[in-house]
């Protein structure tokens, strides 16, 4: 292990320098507490720290109150060094931080020991920290697959609905203007009925990574259900988000489609949030999809494969 030792006694670091060394330990020494809180600070490979109690500059209960205040991505296992063996030591001692203790004159098999049982706290401390970071890892995972679209990949309706209201209420907070898109694929039924529905999600794929790719990196592009897409255009007017929703459309025609042309018609709705409404989180974004879906309505309404406000 690797142990810093830290005593403003010459000899006394010396002993415990050789006691550990023949111990099999790395050991590197410090003369007092602000000596060895720069090492500790510039280092974090240190384990254990076996300190001295009464030392100039910073004693040995101010080390371990720097230690313990400060948040190191590992624990140090602190072992105080006295000479005195009073109790009101030890409760301060450990109200500092201090994991254990050891009287001087220092006896080597004493040490041993101690250090054994150091090393069985800090390997339960590193499995833990191992656990947490897999919990982690398999939290950030499911985090992806509840808000991920199995079939695009893009965002799934659960995200699209968390975003939207996010992005509402900080919209009506910043008094900016947002817009949002509702894309549905013009008579995918038939599409369905021709090609069959391995064909009719491959051009769901398709369709998808085109919106994806025809984007702003701050455009929020989500499968809704179906064959219907939702595109957040976060601080995006009436005019920027026609333009988007034409660049959208016009993509999708304009694709090599092999079996059968594939078009998209638009519903665009812009929030201007400029009387201030009392709606909660919710009507607004029942309000706002009902808006864009109307509008998506009179698209399809009035020919399909087009933008309609
Ligand atoms: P419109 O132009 O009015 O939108 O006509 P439409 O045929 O697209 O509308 P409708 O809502 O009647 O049909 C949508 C079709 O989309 C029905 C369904 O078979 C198809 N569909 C929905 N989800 C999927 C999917 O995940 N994969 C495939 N292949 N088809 C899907
Ligand atoms: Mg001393
Ligand atoms: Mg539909
Ligand atoms: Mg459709």
């Amino acid at each position: 292990m690797d142990i810093l030792v830290v005593d403003d006694a010459p000899d006394t670091r010396l002993i415990i320098k050789s006691v550990l060394k023949k111990l099999g330990h790395n050991v590197t020494t410090a003369e007092d507490g602000e000596e060895a809180w720069k090492l500790l600070c510039s280092n974090d490979e240190f384990q254990i720290v076996i300190s001295d109690w009464v030392m100039p500059n910073l004693d040995g209960l101010g080390l371990c109150q720097r230690i313990r205040n400060e948040p190191f991505s590992k624990y140090t296992y602190i072992i105080l060094l006295t000479g005195m063996s009073g109790k009101t030591n030890l409760i301060s001692g450990i109200a500092a931080g201090a994991d254990d203790f050891a009287t001087k004159p220092i006896n080597s098999e004493e040490l041993e020991v101690r250090l054994r049982s150091a090393k069985r706290i800090l390997d339960l401390e590193k499995t833990l920290a191992f656990q947490n970071e897999e919990l982690e890892r398999a939290n950030k995972k499911l985090v992806t697959y509840a808000t991920t679209d199995g079939l695009t990949g893009l965002y799934n309706r659960r995200a699209f609905q968390e975003h939207l209201e996010e992005t509402l209420l900080f919209s009506r907070r910043a008094n900016e203007t947002l817009s949002l898109l509702i894309l549905d694929v013009d008579y995918f039924k038939a599409y369905n009925d021709t090609f069959g529905h391995v064909e009719g999600d491959t051009a769901l794929k398709i369709v998808a990574s085109i919106l994806k790719e025809n984007s702003r990196k701050n455009d929020f592009v989500a499968r809704f259900g179906g064959e219907e897409f939702t595109v957040i255009l976060p601080n995006t007017n009436y005019n920027g988000a026609t333009l988007c929703a034409e660049v959208l459309r016009n993509a999708i025609e304009k694709y090599p489609w092999l079996e059968r042309k594939v078009t998209i018609s638009v519903g665009v709705t812009t929030v201007e949030h400029k009387r201030d409404r009392d709606e909660n989180v919710t009507e607004m974004y029942t309000r706002i999809l009902s808006e864009a879906d109307q509008a998506l309505y009179r698209s399809k309404s009035t020919g399909r494969n087009k933008v309609t406000h």
